[in-house]
């Protein structure tokens, strides 16, 4: 019998996870569950590459861990866990790091824009993530993983060291392809446009919050950039408010773009924020109710991480054990 193809992802427990990270990731984790043998990843060791309070981060990736259950991951048939509960990470990243030079690291756009928006804590950490995230995705051989475009540059780079990597020691990882959706790989920011939405803008009307109640949605929506026109169409490239409004709603209803701008015809940009907040809410409540519901357990929280972790490290250690013996160190 054929064998599943494997996935990898991971999301930072870094903040309130927002409609960005579901529609660019999250969502698609859920389908694939039905087709692929799936581990999934709360990444708290790429959290702390900004400064982080430590009880703080510990509840949030509990916290994000309730979220996934809440969206759909199901740990029967997922392996969900914590990354830091897996020593391995941390280990292949020391590995992989010496096989990774400096400029390629310095081109990366997340590093520029995360050291202009945290200038006073430029740490090596920052630098040497995607390094991490690498090891995170060849640890387990995966074939495919699921993430926003803005995570491409990253992949790209965990395929290079994968190929560096196999050139050097003989076949040991899987070169992972990227699995970006065609519509929603980009959610912008609802404030500034040109900008992708992220969990750690300092403006909370930039984002919805998967867990966001009905009101602030639409208050939030209501409140989102968009241009003097007055025609409502799909033009990302000069009209990108209106067009991230067309694309939320787009994924939130499951129809194609074309769909989605033939239903606003000769309508308005009050009435187009009235139905995509409208959508959102109505994908939303049922996630939130599930999250509160299993985020008052703790204790089978825990018991979930724990069991995917066990899960998690016996893949980990394998490539490990190879990886440790092809380079060199004496493994017993
Ligand atoms: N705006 C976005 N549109 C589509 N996909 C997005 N993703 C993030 N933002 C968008 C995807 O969500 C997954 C998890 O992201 P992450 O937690 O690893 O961190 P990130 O990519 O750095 O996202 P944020 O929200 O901007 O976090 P902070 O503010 O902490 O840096 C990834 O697959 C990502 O592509």
């Amino acid at each position: 019998m054929e064998s599943k193809k494997r996935i990898f992802s991971g999301i930072q427990p870094s903040g309130d996870i927002t409609i960005g990270n579901y529609i660019g990731a999250l969502r698609n984790w859920i389908e694939l569950q039905d087709g692929y043998d799936c581990i999934y990843c709360v990444v708290d060791m790429h959290a702390i590459t900004v400064k982080q309070d430590a009880s703080v981060l510990r509840k949030r990736s509990l916290d994000t861990l309730a979220l996934l259950l809440a969206c759909g991951v199901d740990p029967d048939r997922s392996i969900l866990y914590i990354q830091s509960h897996v020593p391995e990470h941390a280990m292949l990243n020391w590995v992989l790091c010496c096989k990774t030079y400096i400029g390629e690291l310095q081109r990366m756009t997340q590093f520029k824009d995360k050291s202009a928006r945290h200038e006073d804590n430029i740490n090596a950490g920052l630098l040497t993530y995607p390094v991490l995230m690498a090891a995170d995705i060849l640890l387990y051989r995966a074939d495919l993983v699921p993430v926003g475009i803005d995570q491409k540059q990253h992949l790209e780079l965990a395929r290079d060291l994968c190929v560096r990597f196999n050139n050097a020691y003989g076949d040991t990882f899987v070169l992972p392809e990227p699995y970006i959706p065609k519509t929603g790989a980009r959610i912008r920011s609802l404030q500034e446009p040109e900008k992708k939405m992220s969990k750690s803008d300092s403006n909370p009307n930039a984002y919805i919050n998967i867990l966001d109640e009905p009101d602030a949605i639409m208050r939030k929506i209501k409140r989102a950039v968009t241009d003097c026109e007055s025609v409502i169409a799909y033009e990302p490239e000069t009209r990108a408010g209106v067009a991230n409004l067309l694309e939320i709603y787009s994924v939130m209803k499951n129809l194609p773009m074309e769909a989605c701008v033939k239903r606003f015809e000769n309508l308005g940009y009050g009435e187009l924020k009235q139905a995509v907040a409208e959508a959102v809410i109505e994908v939303l409540s049922p996630i939130r109710q599930r999250y509160n519901e299993l985020v008052a357990d703790r204790k089978a929280l825990l018991r979930i991480a724990e069991d995917g972790a066990e899960k998690a490290r016996a893949i980990a250690r394998k490539t490990m054990g190879k990886v440790y013996h092809k380079v060199g160190f004496d493994s017993k």
